[in-house]
């Protein structure tokens, strides 16, 4: 395959942004290999500078749930440019899109837009706790929230102590107003609300963990978590950047009907300009300034063109919403069904977790359930999958801590090659005899 282009550009990248990149994630260290440098993309394809194609399960980390370059969407975005970029103005589009989130998220009665997944959990953490008076926050291990300081916190050594910072940069001050407990352990929880009576302002967490690759809460779990954040007066935030529109109209909130009090969310809701958003109960929402006291500004909070795009994305979902959600559940069970065949067959120490259309393949043969069991994989194997499915024309995120998404671009005849290409890409890493060469 060939990446002198891509690798032309990454050499230049480099002397002018750290790493050549600008997310971390995009640089393919845990997979080895030069980054490639993608020149367009339609429907289910990527194609990179040098004219390769990908069939990709990216979907640019979320955000394109009807595949790239949907016409409804740049449509939309081509004509809100002949207005003008941007007016630093209240506009109509806002209103619109504050009114679909509203009625699309059913524990959202007021939201803030803002411009990306990072400014909506960092501004939800001051929001609760300027409307709580408390300063502690509860987050999950493996949960990952952007990169505010609140957020880049790792387990103390002793378990249920308070975070250590997780980053250079982060103070020791940010990290001791966060507390740690794991995915799915509903007694930590509890034992760190018995520890820090009165303290605790919210929890945070991935509804359906996507960011140590797909992790579904066990069941009763949300049940759990919200009987206990009813009971101690804890803000219970639902971090949706991921799973927004993206597992049902309504998100995990709607699919699991556990509501959270306030739910922020990203990604999707952009169509895949920049745009986040916080939102939630009136009576907390409305104590952000200029009706409160808890300041939340952006330039380009409720951008239009950005709205623009935003809005026909949730139009599309309002058109298919009959079937999109069954539709995509179907294709991506079909993957992944195949998938385990193969694995059951070959007895791979394997194991996958979807939910709707998310799904990760780890490569352990422990049940993956929390952080712990998902950080059992074996990356040596995972870094052989992903370079084996590029050259197959696949392109999966480059990291095991990620979840895969399907876009309604992914017809059955694509889905028979992803199958195909995973077949042939496990029979070589576990060198079995059956296998076909890439
Ligand atoms: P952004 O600031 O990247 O828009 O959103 C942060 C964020 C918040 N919450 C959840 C659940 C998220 O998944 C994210 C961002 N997700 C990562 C991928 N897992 C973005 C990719 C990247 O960092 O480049």
């Amino acid at each position: 395959m060939k990446t002198e282009s891509s690798k032309a550009l990454f050499d230049a990248a480099q002397h002018v942004i750290p790493g050549g990149v600008n997310s971390p994630v995009r640089a393919f260290k845990s997979v080895g290999g030069q980054p490639l440098f993608i020149k367009k993309a339609d429907g289910a394809y990527l194609t990179d500078q040098d004219g390769n194609d990908y069939i990709e399960l990216i979907n640019s980390w979320g955000p394109m749930l009807f595949g790239h370059n949907h016409p409804h969407i740049c449509c939309a975005v081509s004509n809100a440019i002949e207005n003008s970029l941007s007016f630093g103005a209240p506009n109509a589009a806002e209103v619109k899109m504050a009114e679909k989130i509203v009625e699309f998220v059913p524990s959202i009665e007021k939201v803030r837009m803002v411009n990306s997944g990072t400014e909506a959990t960092m501004s939800a953490i001051r929001l609760a706790r300027g409307f709580t008076k408390k300063e502690k926050i509860i987050k999950l291990t493996g949960c990952y929230h952007g990169h505010g300081d609140s957020f880049l916190i790792a387990a103390g050594s002793g378990a249920l102590t308070t975070g250590v910072p997780d980053s250079a940069g982060v103070t020791w001050g940010a990290a001791k107003d966060t507390l740690l407990a794991d995915f799915n352990n509903i007694d930590q929880v509890e034992a760190l609300t018995r520890q820090h009576p009165g303290e605790i302002a919210a929890l945070i967490l991935e509804p359906v963990a996507g960011n140590m690759g797909c992790v579904l809460p066990n069941p009763g779990y949300l049940e759990a978590l919200r009987q206990i954040c009813d009971r101690e007066q804890i803000v219970l935030i639902f971090d949706e950047v991921m799973t927004g529109f993206r597992l049902a109209k309504g998100g995990a909130q709607e699919l699991f009907g556990v509501m959270p009090d306030l739910t922020t969310l990203g990604k999707i809701i952009g169509g895949g300009m920049p745009v986040g958003a916080f939102g939630g109960k009136s009576e907390i929402m409305d104590c952000i300034s200029p009706v409160g006291d808890v300041y939340q500004a952006g330039t380009l909070s409720g951008n239009p063109v950005a709205m623009a795009a935003g809005l026909a994305m949730l139009e599309l979902i309002e058109q298919n919403s009959s079937s999109l959600y069954q539709d995509l559940e179907r294709i991506t069970t079909h993957i992944v069904n195949s998938i385990q065949s193969f694995i059951d067959q070959h007895q791979l120490p394997c194991t996958l977790n979807q939910v709707g259309s998310m799904y990760s393949l780890f490569f352990t043969s422990q049940k993956v359930v929390d952080f712990e069991s998902a950080k059992s994989t074996d990356l040596e194997k995972f870094k052989q999958y992903f370079q084996l499915m590029l050259n197959l024309g696949i392109y999966l995120a480059p990291s095991q801590f990620e979840s895969l998404f399907i876009s309604t671009a992914i017809t059955d005849q694509l889905a028979d090659k992803i199958i195909s290409s995973n077949e042939k890409a496990l029979g070589l890493v576990f060198e079995l005899e059956t296998s076909q060469p890439a």
